[in-house]
């Protein structure tokens, strides 16, 4: 369904459509030949354009990178297996699905873990093909699907967790869900397929389109002052407006991403842009007319410029924001005043304006694991157990557990504390860092990242210390390559991996996530990067301005020039 204006060839890139524009459009919305291949013995794998078209069901075809050499020698094809994601708007799980998503990991993964991810989800990593099917009737018969969490769909809509102020969170999170039902596909494919619903033909997807948009599309909605969704990130933004503790609208911000491809120019990490205000009544025709401009302006020709962000550097941010109005029928306003102070989670108990306590707990890159010394997965289940409220997922991978009431605190606190889930002698240092899952599951991994995480926090903390400030920290994230999935680019420091045991060092983010980062150092090794660290948190030591943020002082000291026009500044 294509709008007359999208006609206009100014707006649409000419050329050679991609093979995954072929491939949707061949999919008969989106079932391919999925149910054929999962009946395949020979194979753990899916073939051709499943391949690309499981990941509109959630999950992405992997193999075990560590032990991939070592199969092809055995003449074996590389361990196959799925990562499934889930679709949690705003993040929040209750203890009995908890309950049913730590047993499924336990029995029937590789891995034996849950994984929190950067957008409020878990995945599974490590599905053989005879379990997938039973996967995913287990968590639906738990209230909980994976659909529209993977391609060219609007992904996992996040929500501020702020369990503090209860009944504006309530508002907010209830609209995370309402635009996550309303962009979700509405082909039947992942019923038919997986949960042998009946076959119900399709034959329009109103709002996303025949062949689905052209690329990934990311929506948030954010409570200031606490930015952890960081919106800079995403397609699509609504920042909550408040007045007298009562949601009344939106500032709608449009066509962040932090993704970019080394060596390629034509890519670049971008910050959103403010497109105004509207009242909640508007929001759903917003998002919808956000979403169908993207579908019929994206670049279908060339991936790598198919995101909103490009849409917008390539048509003009005007000329998107009138469309998307004339569309939905709604004028922007002018902005509302608001604030981000800070985008890190409260870590340890906090009250709700309703009384209920909520504990928040730091989860090492979200890996739920029992390690050595440290059973945290069956602390979190022995927690689920008797737990009354529920669970929410974070953007920054930790987990809060939420409305527990006051005689039940002492109890949680306590096997929190014996699963060593409560560690009072964390730093901020490693409150403040995060890393992408990388190797060895991730195929698109140039470097280590989760894995290699606690040693450089090890040695940042060493640096800070020696330096006088065991206190302080830097927003520091590594991600294995220039995707960017543990948003290294709205850092204060971030790593992106090049290649094994090399990093991109970029600086110059801010504490609140409201800047991009510029590069500083490239393709070094991790010990170059501590080198240069010294040296910059030694000079910010001494000459930073009171409670000035590493990220500012690296600006303000021309340390790197700021990146206020990413197409621009960044490559510059
Ligand atoms: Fe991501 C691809 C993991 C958040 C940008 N991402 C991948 C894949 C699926 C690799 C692949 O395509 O085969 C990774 C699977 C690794 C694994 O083994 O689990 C992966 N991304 C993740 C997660 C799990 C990282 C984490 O440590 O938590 C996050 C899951 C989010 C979720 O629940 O939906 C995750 N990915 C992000 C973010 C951060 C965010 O959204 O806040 C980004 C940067 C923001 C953005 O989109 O610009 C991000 N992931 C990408 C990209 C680059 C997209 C682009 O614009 O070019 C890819 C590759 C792609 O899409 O081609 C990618
Ligand atoms: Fe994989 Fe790269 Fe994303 Fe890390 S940033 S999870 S290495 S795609």
């Amino acid at each position: 369904m294509l709008d007359s204006q999208s006609d206009r060839p100014n707006l649409v890139v000419e050329g050679k459509l991609s093979d995954n524009e072929r491939l949707k459009h061949e999919s008969d919305f989106l079932r391919g030949t999925i149910t054929q291949d999962l009946q395949d013995p020979i194979t753990g794998g899916f073939s051709a354009d499943n391949f690309q078209l499981i990941r509109f069901h959630g999950m992405y075809q992997q193999d075990d990178r560590d032990i991939r050499a070592e199969r092809a020698q055995q003449k074996l094809e590389p361990l196959h297996n799925v990562m499934l994601r889930a679709r949690m708007p705003g993040g929040i799980i209750t203890p009995e699905q908890w309950l049913v998503i730590e047993k499924f990991a336990e029995e029937n993964t590789l891995y034996g873990s849950v994984r929190l991810t950067t957008r409020q989800t878990f995945q599974f990593h490590g599905v053989f093909k005879p379990h997938i099917k039973n996967m995913h009737q287990v968590i639906n018969a738990a209230g909980i699907d994976s659909i529209a969490t993977a391609g060219d769909v609007n992904r996992n809509v996040l929500c501020t967790t702020n369990p503090v102020e209860s009944e504006l969170h309530a508002e907010a999170y209830e609209w995370s869900k309402r635009i996550s039902e309303h962009l979700l596909p509405k082909t039947k494919a992942y019923t038919e397929i997986w949960l042998d619903g009946e076959k119900a033909s399709t034959t329009e997807e109103p709002i996303l389109g025949e062949t689905y948009l052209p690329r990934k599309f990311k929506t948030t909605v954010s409570i200031p002052p606490n930015n952890e969704v960081d919106l800079h990130a995403n397609d699509l933004n609504f920042v909550a407006i408040a007045e007298d503790g009562k949601l009344i609208g939106w500032n709608v911000l449009v066509g962040g991403g932090l993704a970019m491809t080394h060596g390629d120019t034509a890519t670049y990490p971008r910050k959103a842009d403010d497109f105004g205000f509207i009242p909640l009544e508007h929001t759903l025709a917003v998002a919808e007319h956000v979403v169908t401009v993207q579908r019929d302006w994206g670049n279908r020709v060339n991936r790598k410029n198919a995101k909103t962000k490009y849409t917008l550097d390539r048509v003009g941010i005007d000329t998107f924001k009138a469309e998307v109005e004339r569309r939905a029928g709604v004028t922007f306003g002018p902005s509302r005043p608001y604030e981000f102070t800070s985008r890190g989670d409260r870590f340890g108990w906090v009250e709700g304006v309703d009384g209920k306590h909520h504990l928040t707990l730091f989860i090492l890159s979200g890996r739920i694991l029992d390690f050595p010394n440290r059973p945290i997965k069956t602390g979190l289940r022995k927690i689920a157990e008797i737990h009354k409220g529920d669970f929410r997922m974070t953007a920054n991978q930790n987990l809060v557990v939420a409305g527990v009431p006051e005689d039940q605190k002492d109890e949680i606190e306590r096997i929190a504390r014996e699963h060593g889930l409560i560690d009072d002698l964390m730093t901020p240092q490693m409150k403040n860092s995060m890393a992408c899952v990388s190797l060895p599951t991730c195929p698109l991994a140039m470097a280590e990242a989760e894995r290699f995480l606690p040693d450089l926090v090890a040695e940042v903390e060493e640096l800070l210390a020696g330096h006088g400030v065991p206190q302080d920290h830097i927003v520091l994230r590594v991600v294995g390559c220039p995707n960017g999935c543990g948003r290294a680019m709205l850092a204060e420091a971030g790593l992106v991996g090049k290649g094994p045991g090399k990093y991109n060092l970029y600086l110059g983010g801010n504490r609140i996530g409201t800047r991009v980062p510029k590069l500083y150092r490239e393709n070094v090794s991790p010990q170059v990067i501590l080198e240069e660290l010294d040296i910059l948190i030694g000079r910010w030591v001494r000459e930073r301005n009171p409670d000035e943020g590493f990220g500012d002082f690296t600006i303000r000291s021309g340390v790197v020039a700021e990146v206020k026009v990413s197409k621009r500044d960044f490559h510059a």
